[in-house]
């Protein structure tokens, strides 16, 4: 098969893992197991010297870097998640950095010290940083939501597909979004995509 998936479901590569059943296109899924340290075995390290998951491999190109990944996908195989202009591009690159930017270090601080980490571990400062510093980039959110359905428009794009994986994150940390409705009630229409169902149950597995 031309095109393999590397990385555990539940990481950041059910978000590659959803572009990919978004677009319908063929691949394999080689679950590489972060939490097992198989990211930082030497033939995962051949393939992404960061250690890290996902990684992709279609035909003779490797790359990492989930929203990179997605990005690329969108743009050699089009389908759904198709981006119009190069305009239309410019766009998705911008909200994929600012998600990256803006949004994850709250969002990951939020994950890591009231989920993920062990308790001992956990610092409620950083808890309570990431609470107020999310709240600059959904007002920003908020805003665009207030004028259109999606990040670019009318249709779901793989901009909204890079950003809600990462704003996800505050719904499970249980972040309370009453303040921002057009962020929730979007979270809510690109999380019960088909596709991402299929990739829950892939999480779940
Ligand atoms: N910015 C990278 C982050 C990749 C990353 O940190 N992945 C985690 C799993 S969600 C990982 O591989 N952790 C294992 C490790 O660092 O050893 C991306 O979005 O792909």
């Amino acid at each position: 098969m031309a095109l393999t998936i590397y990385g555990a479901a539940a990481s950041r590569t059910s978000r590659v893992l959803w572009a990919v059943e978004e677009l319908g296109i063929p691949y394999e899924h080689v679950p590489v197991n972060h939490r097992l340290g198989e990211s930082r075995k030497p033939e995962h390290l051949s393939l992404n010297p960061n250690g890290h998951i996902p990684v992709i491999k279609d035909g003779e190109v490797v790359l990492w870097e989930s929203l990179a990944i997605n990005l690329y996908l969108a743009k050699k195989y089009g389908g759904a998640l198709a981006l119009k202009s190069v305009e239309d591009e410019g766009r998705a690159i911008m909200w994929s950095m600012w998600a990256l930017t803006e949004v994850e270090p709250h969002s990951n601080g939020l994950l890591q010290h009231t989920m993920m980490l062990p308790e001992d571990k956990r610092q409620p400062a950083i808890v309570s940083a990431a609470k107020e510093g999310v709240k600059a980039p959904l007002n920003v959110l908020e805003g665009v939501l207030g004028k259109s359905d999606y990040l670019l428009g009318s249709a779901f794009s793989v901009a909204d597909l890079n950003v809600s994986s990462l704003v996800s994150t505050l719904t499970r940390v249980q972040y309370d979004l009453a303040a921002w409705p057009k962020v929730a009630a979007w979270l809510a229409k690109c999380s019960n995509r088909p596709a991402m169902a299929k990739v829950r149950a892939m999480v779940a597995h």
